[in-house]
Parts: structure tokens; sequence; C-alpha cells
């Protein structure tokens, strides 16, 4: 079992205290969550199962929804200048974004099938921004043991709150433009909710697995999961709105399988 617990790394110390006093106390109400933790040591990596790519294949994966399209809903920052003034024109939330029937901001992953490997973390870390106070992407996803690296290309301060379920949540500030801090998260989940309580519009998730065969759909609702021993595999997708769907598939070594994973319609 992996441990359930969740590391934080800083990259970055952000100086001048005097801009912790505005947040102090959204911070403090955080009851339960963690602190920073520290200087952290990278988690150790396992020994991967060796896999011969002469056997691999491809699952190209489509999302779509068939239910009512709705207007995106604009969000209101007037409450905060500065975050108002970075952008130009008005901003829509990503909660719901679908094109000619195709879903964005799906989580696609191998749910069951690949129990008997073990893989390694990448060092490479996934990248969470947070500029003209909305998060980039929306939605994220990285291996167990991956660093989870969030940055503030803001002048606005920003805290990054953490809500795991199944690991050790996290809380804290980003006052400084140009700070980064990294998170590695033990313990796969689908899917932490991440907000700023400063600007509670910010809203994000980070997917989690212990495996490297995940995705995040783009405007044409597509993931490729690349790279896969052949095998009798159920493939998930997961939607913070429209929660998860999955089938089942079988890929053939050098093969390539297709699935089409569908939402609401009538
Ligand atoms: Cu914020």
């Amino acid at each position: 079992m992996r441990p359930n617990r969740v590391t934080i790394r800083r990259t970055w110390t952000a100086a001048g205290l005097w801009l912790l006093f505005p947040v102090l106390a959204l911070l403090l109400a955080c009851a339960g969550c963690g602190d920073d933790g520290g200087e952290a040591p990278e988690p150790s990596r396992p020994a991967a199962t060796p896999i011969d790519p002469a056997t691999t294949g491809a699952i190209e994966v489509t999302v779509s929804y068939g239910g009512r399209p709705e207007p995106p809903r604009e969000i209101n920052m007037r409450s905060t200048p500065g975050c108002a003034a970075a952008h130009t024109g008005p901003v829509y939330e990503q909660s719901l974004l679908v094109r000619d029937g195709r879903l964005a901001n799906a989580v696609v992953w191998i749910k069951t099938g690949l129990e008997d490997l073990v893989f390694a973390p990448p060092s490479e870390p996934v990248v969470v921004d947070q500029r003209g106070c909305l998060y980039s992407p929306h939605v994220a996803a990285a291996m167990a043991g991956q660093p989870v690296e969030f940055r503030n290309s803001d002048p606005e301060a920003h805290n990054v709150h953490g809500k795991p379920v199944q690991a050790k949540g996290w809380n804290f500030l980003m006052s400084r433009q140009g700070t980064t801090r990294q998170v590695f998260v033990e313990t796969p989940e689908v899917a932490i909710p991440i907000g700023c309580d400063i600007h509670p519009w910010m809203q994000a998730y980070v997917a989690v697995f212990r495996h490297p065969f995940f995705g995040v759909t783009g405007a044409d609702g597509t993931v490729s999961l690349a790279g896969v021993p052949a095998g009798r595999y159920v493939v998930a997708a997961w939607h913070e709105r429209l929660g998860t769907t999955e089938q089942a598939v079988t890929l053939a070594a050098k093969g390539t399988a297709s699935l089409a994973l569908a939402y609401g319609g009538p």
C-alpha cells in the first residue's frame, strides 16, 4: 500500500510576511487542513515492471455529451479589481464545455486491468498555473508521487486549498507573482478539488493515478492512451458535473482500440 499522505516542496520562498495579514483569516478557517509541511524530500520511486514496447498498443477514447447544451456562465470578478483588470472581455467558467457534442475537461483513465504492474512516476511536474485569477488548466492529472507544481503568475495573492478525500489536505498561500510550490500526492484519487478561498470562483481538479495511462480531454473530447500493454481493460471517464462512466475494451499487441464514452443525451 502507498502511504496515505501528501508532501509539499517549496521551490521559491516568498518574502514580505505583511502580505499574509489580509488573508490570514481565510487560512485559519481551514481547520484540519495540512500546513505547508516544511521542506519535504521527494518520495522514493518504486522499481517499475519492465514492459516490452513490442507488446503495447493504443486506446483512442472519445468522450461525448448528448444532454442539453447550456450557455456558459460568466464569472464576476468585479469584487477584485486586480483580477478583473487581467481580462479585456468576459470570462466564463469551465464546468461544462461542449463543442459539437464533444466534452472537454473529462479525465480518462484505465480503471482496471493494470493491477499486476508497478509504474514509477515521472519527475517532470504537472503544472497548474494561477493566471488572471483562474487555474490553468482547469482539470489536470498526475501520477501518484509525481510533482504537481502550482504557480502564481498573478500580482494577486492566492491560497491553494487542496481537499482530497483519500489523503491529507493542504492549504498554503502564494502571495507573490512568480512563486511556485510543488505538492506530491501519494494516494490515487479522481479527482481532488482545488480552490482559492480568496477568489471563490477559482476551482480546479487534479486527478491522481497509480499508472501513467490517463489524460484530460481538450475541446475535441479525445484522449489517446499510448504504450498500453495488450490486455483486457475497463476504461473510465470522470467529469466534475457529469460523474463517471466506463466501458470494457480489449487491446491486442501493437493494436489500436477505439472507445466512445458518452454522457447524457436522449
Ligand atoms: Cu485566488
